[in-house]
């Protein structure tokens, strides 16, 4: 095993052959190391006054027959949601210019399904159209992907496809058993195929173990390329799923989990996902000092809140960071 005081220096070729050992080695380094670490790292890669900003809108809503234990729209646990069928384009397109005037650069639209029907996804594909039009980056996040409708969503000018690998593969079958970390990958392969950038990344504060951290992220970074976006979800813990209750975990072990990611997956936009709304302004500088760089903005995450969108702009302006 390599020590992590073995690591290569920032800036260095990126590595896709980590072990568990090397991962769990950095996240047992004393914090401030860890963020010093990170922190270079960061520098040698981004701007680190710079932040990228997404805004999000759940185009189908609720009634999806996967079991994802953290999850509200799962038709399989009794939670208050107004379920909703998917959206007409003018609706989703008048929501992206509101984003967009809000200094939203991307726009991820966000769908309740296990895997898109090819007569869904026509209309998908004319959302992306019509978003891109309104000069923003669209992302996608549909459930599992085949191989053709992976190149489908790329002709037609898609730019990312979100999809989560969630947790380490040992803690994955606490959390669903509708479908398999393979079938995960797999989408993920055909999203990489078809050319589209890949956004994929997973939640903490599950109940996982720090093992369990280390090894969602080791599968991120030993993927065959990084992810070019990887979202770090805290649980938002919503009443009526099986993970309503769960102990919060340690807020520094959150921003650990940040710093270890920056430190896989250097030229990566990791981004502070779900779960401001439980964090103070302290926590998500911390977070950005971490090497997060990339946030969801605007009052509705899919189906849960996000902060206001004064409230971000002041943190913003608190800090000195630049929307990208
Ligand atoms: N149905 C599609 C799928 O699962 O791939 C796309 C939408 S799904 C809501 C997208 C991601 O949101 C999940 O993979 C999960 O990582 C995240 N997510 C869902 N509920 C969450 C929660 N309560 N807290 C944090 N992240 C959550
Ligand atoms: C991601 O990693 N987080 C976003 C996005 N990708 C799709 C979703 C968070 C959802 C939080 C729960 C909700 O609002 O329903
Ligand atoms: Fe369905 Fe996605 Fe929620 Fe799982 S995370 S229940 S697949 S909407």
């Amino acid at each position: 095993m390599r020590s992590a005081d073995a690591m290569e220096p920032p800036g260095a070729a990126l590595r896709h052959d980590w072990s568990r050992e090397e991962i769990l080695a950095l996240f047992e380094l004393p914090f401030m190391d860890l963020l010093y670490r990170a922190q270079q790292v960061h520098r040698a890669h981004f701007d680190p006054n710079r932040i990228q900003v997404s805004t999000l809108l759940s185009i189908k809503t609720g009634a999806c027959p996967e079991d994802c234990a953290y999850c509200p729209q799962s038709a399989h646990h009794h939670t208050e949601l107004d379920v909703e069928r998917l959206l007409p384009v003018e609706a989703v397109v008048a929501e992206a210019r509101a984003a967009r005037e809000r200094g939203a650069t991307r726009f991820c639209m966000g769908a309740a399904w296990r895997q898109p029907r090819d007569r869904d996804l026509e209309r998908v594909i004319e959302m992306v159209r019509a978003v891109k039009a309104e000069g923003l980056e669209t992302c996608l996040t549909l459930g599992m992907l085949t191989r053709e409708q992976a190149r489908r969503l790329a002709a037609a000018g898609l730019d990312y496809y979100n999809h989560n690998l969630d947790t380490s593969p040992e803690f994955y079958g606490e959390i669903i058993s509708t479908r398999t970390y393979e079938d995960r990958l797999q989408t993920l392969e055909h999203v990489r195929e078809a050319g589209l950038h890949v956004c994929a990344g997973g939640i903490i504060g599950m109940g996982e173990s720090r093992a369990d951290r280390a090894g969602l992220l080791q599968q991120l970074a030993n993927l065959p390329k990084h992810p070019e976006s990887v979202p770090i979800n805290l649980l938002v813990r919503v009443e009526g799923t099986p993970l309503a209750d769960v102990e919060p975990p340690d807020p520094f072990e959150f921003v650990r989990t940040i710093a270890v990611a920056r430190l896989l997956m250097p030229a990566s936009r990791v981004r502070l996902s779900a779960g401001r709304t439980d964090m103070d302004d302290s926590l998500q500088a911390l977070c950005f000092l971490a090497g997060a760089n990339s946030i969801f903005h605007g009052e509705r995450l899919l189906t849960t809140p996000n902060p206001e969108a004064d409230r971000d702009r002041r943190l913003f302006e608190r800090l000195g960071l630049v929307p990208d």
